[in-house]
């Protein structure tokens, strides 16, 4: 079964959220705060979270109205549908089932009537006792050398998950050190390799399709260096893959026991919690690897069976939503309060954009509303002494989550309550902005002239009523970070249903795949062919002497 088809703009709760906005755009978040009665929980703690979502310009009626558009779109029944392996992923005839991936090992999820779950369990045994035997030392190179360093060669979605989780997770890292490759610049490849030890490295070519430019011609280029450094033989012992299409694997010269399957019903970008994550087993350990993915999946059994009123991914979505398609802000930033998390805007980049990019909507026609949001952000406090500024006084309305920790990682860390009063004072200042009599107080309180006062005044007044989410996780564990980015990917999902689109292709993705390759063979036949008169001159430009 397939998901409904519902235009949101032509619901009741849609035209009565267009009312409920001009009634509420211009309160101040500080008076709608004090004034909240007790309903809707604007605080929302489940196991190691705690999500408050008091400082966004919502009240009750907001919230109800959001619940009801969720309902009206019947986001209960495409949940429903997503978990029990229907064919949601309409345009490519799929299933959309990383959530299977994580799932406990004795449930069932049948896809074309088959229990996929035993097979998954089988592939988590191999990623285990891979892992296990690869850092003991069982499994070492091809000169009987132990492992040192490991190498994920991949790009997107086999790429970006898994550096931003071994990033993440690097407090809790194994005694090998990782490595990504990713762009098809030689210079990145050449960049990595130049300074790792052939005899002691492991590389990871980790692609679902095993057709991707990039993946290969990187993998290709490591090869031959590997053969030039050590002997053909050696291919073997220090190649591993994953990947869908197992000829294409074959033909590269895999060890077979090296090979990891994945399935097309998981998405690139949702794919870190299948073999995909191999990079990050090796990286951290499989029990951390699988605290992940027990994170990830107790976030999934929130998501599947809360109610609207305290489901976080479905309240983060719809707030999203309100901004997005009532308020019109035009981008998200996400901004973790730990330098560990400093891959994770890149990776919610690609998790959202990628997903919810779309302007055509599930019955194939264009839409009429604003879908995907742009999402970019770094790490505080880094950010503050750069970006911020735009976002405290501005033009654009940037609503922000920001995620915090209650406690370090490292005992010996003496500065997390200055890392913390900055992530409570941002969001704070956000919301309360600096008035003008402030302003006019503290310059008063200064040696200048009344005409100095008057100039500089305007320049020091902050608006304030800045939209904020905050998360505060107790603390940085695998299993909250899995549990994380479950709640980021449902917060994707519930988005995608209520614009009534298909999350779950990427066809501006495939479109560059094909363009390069044909570019690609004009510049290596020197024979520029038919293209607009800008792009020919350039390409003329480019193979001129
Ligand atoms: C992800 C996208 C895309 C994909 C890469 C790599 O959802 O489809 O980012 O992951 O293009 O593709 P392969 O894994 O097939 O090499």
């Amino acid at each position: 079964m397939t998901l409904k088809k519902i235009n949101p703009t032509t619901t009741n709760s849609w035209e009565k959220l267009n009312s409920h906005f001009d009634e509420i755009k211009n309160k101040k978040i500080v008076d709608l705060i004090d004034k909240r009665a007790n309903g809707n929980n604007f605080n929302l703690n489940w196991k190691g979270f705690h999500v408050d979502i008091s400082k966004n310009i919502i009240d009750n009626t907001t919230l109800n109205l959001l619940f009801e558009l969720a309902k009206e779109c019947d986001l209960k029944d495409a949940i429903t549908k997503q978990f029990s392996g229907n064919l949601i992923n309409e345009t490519e005839n799929r299933a959309v089932l990383h959530t299977a991936v994580r799932a406990k090992k004795d449930c069932k999820i049948e896809v074309d009537s088959i229990n996929i779950v035993p097979g998954l369990n089988k592939t988590k045994t191999r990623i285990k006792d891979f892992t296990n035997d690869i850092l003991s030392g069982k499994l070492r190179g091809s000169t009987n050398k132990v492992f040192t360093d490991v190498v994920n060669i991949g790009i997107g979605g086999s790429d970006l998950g898994p550096v931003m989780v071994v990033e993440a997770l690097k407090y809790y890292s194994s005694n090998l050190n990782s490595h990504f490759v990713s762009n098809v610049d030689g210079d990145h490849v050449l960049e990595v390799i130049k300074n790792l030890n052939p005899e002691t490295t492991l590389f990871i070519v980790v692609s679902k399709t095993f057709t991707t430019q990039e993946t290969l011609s990187n993998a290709n280029t490591i090869k031959n260096w590997l053969i030039k450094k050590l002997n053909k033989s050696s291919v073997s012992q220090h190649f591993a893959a994953v990947s869908t299409n197992q000829n294409a694997i074959h033909d590269f010269g895999i060890n077979p026991d090296y090979v990891f399957p994945m399935n097309d019903w998981v998405g690139g970008r949702f794919s870190l919690w299948s073999a995909v994550g191999l990079s990050i087993s090796l990286s951290v350990g499989y029990n951390n690897f699988e605290a992940l993915l027990d994170g990830a999946n107790e976030m999934d059994d929130h998501f599947k069976s809360s109610e609207f009123d305290s489901n976080i991914p479905v309240i983060l979505g719809l707030l999203s939503i309100w901004y997005n398609n009532f308020f019109k802000a035009e981008t998200e930033a996400v901004i973790p309060y730990t330098q560990y998390l400093n891959r994770l805007p890149a990776y919610l980049q690609q998790a959202i954009m990628e997903s919810n990019g779309k302007s055509v909507d599930r019955s194939g026609k264009p839409v009429c509303y604003q879908t995907g949001n742009i999402i970019w952000g770094d790490t505080g406090t880094n950010s503050q002494h750069a970006f911020f500024q735009l976002i405290h006084q501005g033009t654009k309305l940037i609503p922000c989550d920001f995620i915090g920790f209650k406690f370090p990682l490292h005992k010996e860390n003496k500065q997390h309550h200055k890392l913390m009063s900055n992530f409570f004072a941002q969001t704070e200042a956000l919301m309360l902005g600096k008035s003008e009599s402030l302003v006019d107080k503290e310059l008063k309180n200064s040696k200048m002239t009344q005409k100095q006062i008057n100039f500089l005044k305007p320049f020091k007044v902050f608006k304030g009523n800045k939209p904020t989410n905050t998360i505060l996780i107790d603390k940085l564990t695998p299993k909250n970070l899995g549990a994380l980015i479950s709640m980021y990917e449902h917060k994707i999902f519930v988005q995608g249903i209520i614009w009534n689109i298909f999350s779950y292709d990427q066809w501006g993705v495939e479109l560059g795949k094909q363009l390069a390759s044909k570019v690609l063979d004009e510049i290596n036949q020197n024979k520029v062919s038919k293209h607009d008169r800008s792009t020919t001159s350039l390409l003329k430009k480019y193979l001129s002497d």
